[in-house]
């Protein structure tokens, strides 16, 4: 089966009416500075008018934002503002609801989208940071809460398939997603969750288990590109019975990769921290977005350094 990342979906491409066709080199019906100013403002007018899209990469129809930085992606906030809504767990079937963050402006068109579950005992709480770290940066950010906090990590992978299904199915953003590109997080039985819910479900984009935990080592049904986090010092879920393995076992022919955190613990994923940011970013961007202008963060892979104990993955990616 084709890698759906690599399909040639046809974007809403119209030339600009202002400027030259490439084809021809001309401008059509009216000439001139006059005209084609007319003709921009006009043009400019009906795509805000519609929603979009307005400034997406001329070769990729998912990518979105200003091109990225060292600095663009450590920063604690993207260049979106981000808005957010509560999901009552009542108003919902199959997860325990959450929080929706998401660009809140509608001028760039959909967006791809990411379920975050918590761990064991845990809720969204525990995972909250992610939500306009990551929403700011281009990407609708479900974090939710689990049935029971001691919901195990196949569960996990199912409520945070409920969750995706809601979000692009029944909410109140859902016109603000692009449902073909979306992808999985969690920390620790919720990272164990996200591998759960990227083996059931093939067609995500991508899957990022933060400290994960899970009973099941073995991971060769994955299709979704994945990045794992581990922790040096992590005690719970210790990276030699956990996150290496996972890693180890995911296909050698998929786009993976392992990053350790050096002097972190099975909890560092609980708060704000940047280098879990910058590469999640990264890994979302690429991989939901198709968006090539972040493998310069991926690849060559990175060297450890005070936050990175070691970093394993291929390189050049593959899809
Ligand atoms: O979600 C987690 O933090 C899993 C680690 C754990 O408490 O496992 C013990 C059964
Ligand atoms: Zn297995």
């Amino acid at each position: 089966m084709q890698h759906p990342h690599t399909g040639t979906t046809s974007p809403v491409h119209r030339p600009h009416p202002a400027l030259p066709d490439p084809r021809t080199g001309r401008r059509g019906r009216r000439t001139g500075r006059l005209a084609a100013l007319a003709a921009a403002v006009s043009a400019v007018f009906t795509l805000t008018a519609l929603g979009g899209p307005a400034a997406h990469g001329a070769d990729n129809p998912f990518e979105r934002g200003p091109a990225p930085t060292e600095s663009s992606i450590e920063a604690l906030r993207g260049p979106y503002a981000v808005s957010e809504t509560t999901v009552s767990r009542l108003a919902v079937s199959g997860f325990g609801g959450g929080t929706i963050y998401y660009p809140t402006s509608t001028a760039d068109g959909t967006f791809g989208a990411v379920a975050v579950s918590p761990g064991y005992t845990g809720t969204q709480s525990s995972i909250s940071w992610l939500g306009p770290r990551l929403a700011s940066q281009g990407f609708v950010v479900f974090t939710i809460d689990t049935l029971t906090t001691l919901d195990q990590p196949d569960s996990r992978g199912n409520q945070l398939l409920a969750a995706l299904d809601y979000l692009t199915g029944s909410s109140s953003v859902r016109g603000r997603i692009d449902s073909t590109r979306l992808g999985v997080m969690g920390h620790s039985m919720g990272g164990g969750g996200s591998l759960e819910a990227a083996k059931s479900r093939p067609s995500l984009q991508a899957a990022i288990p933060l400290t994960p935990w899970n009973l099941d080592k073995t991971w060769p049904e994955i299709k979704t590109p994945t990045l794992i986090f581990g922790a040096d010092g992590d005690t719970i879920a210790p990276v030699a019975t956990h996150a290496e393995p996972f890693y180890t076992t995911l296909p050698s022919s998929l786009d993976r990769a392992y990053l350790e955190l050096n002097g972190a613990t099975h909890f560092t994923p609980n708060t704000s921290n940047t280098t879990i940011a910058k590469y999640s970013v990264s890994w979302l961007k690429r991989f939901i977005d198709n968006d090539t202008r972040y493998e310069q963060f991926l690849c060559p892979l990175p060297r450890p350094s005070l936050t990175i104990e070691e970093y394993r993955g291929n390189c050049p990616h593959t899809s």
